[in-house]
């Protein structure tokens, strides 16, 4: 309960966003070298264990979701270039709010990255269970904002039941134009065969969808997927070279 109320106050008073008026004005010639300096101006703006506490935003909003313990929290930290901006562990259930970082220069926001909790963890009781899969529903249903959403995947176990859930409740945002990317986590866990192939089948399942592999210890994917969401962020910005 105390938890609850924290993050409650962490969300009413939470700094107003200065909202970056012009941000497709901003770099001229995307490189990795760009999306990812955007990307280490990212800082916390707030934290709510549920939608309605969020604050309504124009920018656009960027999703991390997946099974608890894929690597979300540790792929925000990895394209930030940040330790601990978003809390990662080796125990699963880490992240427990939606937790939002807002990106931009000169302390203008010109996007926001939401990390989410995880799902399927076996140990969280079921009724907690149930309560958070509708949190998460609602949000990437109803969230106006949200411009794209990263699934992550760890490539050992590959779609559970629950991502596909997932894919099945975002299916007609994006076929709405909502952008989509299954990152294939821990990919130094992998030999090259079996990256190569978790590839293949990724793609057949990601419903046009992109898809790259990820190593955070690696840094395997990370100029590709940093480059990506800089240009989901700024669409029509820029030319990619
Ligand atoms: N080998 C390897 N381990 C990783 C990688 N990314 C994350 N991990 C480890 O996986 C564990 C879980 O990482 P988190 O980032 O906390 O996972 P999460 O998806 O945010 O988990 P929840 O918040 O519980 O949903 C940690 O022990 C990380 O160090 C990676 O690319 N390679
Ligand atoms: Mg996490």
């Amino acid at each position: 309960m105390r938890q609850f109320f924290a993050a409650y106050l962490m969300t009413i008073h939470s700094s107003p966003v200065d909202i970056n008026p012009n941000p497709a004005a901003t770099p001229t010639t995307l490189t990795p070298v760009v999306a990812l300096g955007w990307l280490h101006t990212a800082r916390f703006l707030t934290s709510a264990p549920q939608l309605h506490f969020l604050p309504p935003l124009s920018v656009p909003e960027i999703a991390f979701v997946g099974r608890s313990n894929a690597g979300k929290s540790t792929c925000i930290n990895t394209l930030t270039q940040q330790k601990q901006l978003a809390f990662a562990s080796k125990k699963p259930g880490r992240t427990q709010h939606i937790n939002l970082f807002s990106v931009g220069k000169q302390g203008l926001t010109d996007a926001v990255l939401a990390d989410l909790p995880g799902y399927g963890y076996a140990a969280v009781p079921r009724q907690d269970k149930i309560r958070w899969q509708q949190v998460m529903a609602n949000y990437l249903v109803t969230r106006e904002n949200l411009k794209a959403i990263v699934l992550m995947c760890d490539p050992r176990h590959g779609l559970t039941e629950l991502d596909e859930i997932l894919l099945e409740v975002v299916r007609p945002r994006v076929e709405a134009g909502l952008k989509f990317l299954v990152v294939l986590t821990k990919a130094d866990k992998l030999t090259r065969s079996e990256q190569t192939k978790a590839l293949s089948i990724m793609k057949l399942q990601a419903g046009g969808g992109e898809v790259r592999l990820f190593s955070a210890t690696k840094r395997q994917g990370v100029d590709e997927v940093a480059t990506l969401l800089w240009q989901w962020a700024h669409a029509g910005a820029t030319e990619t070279i």
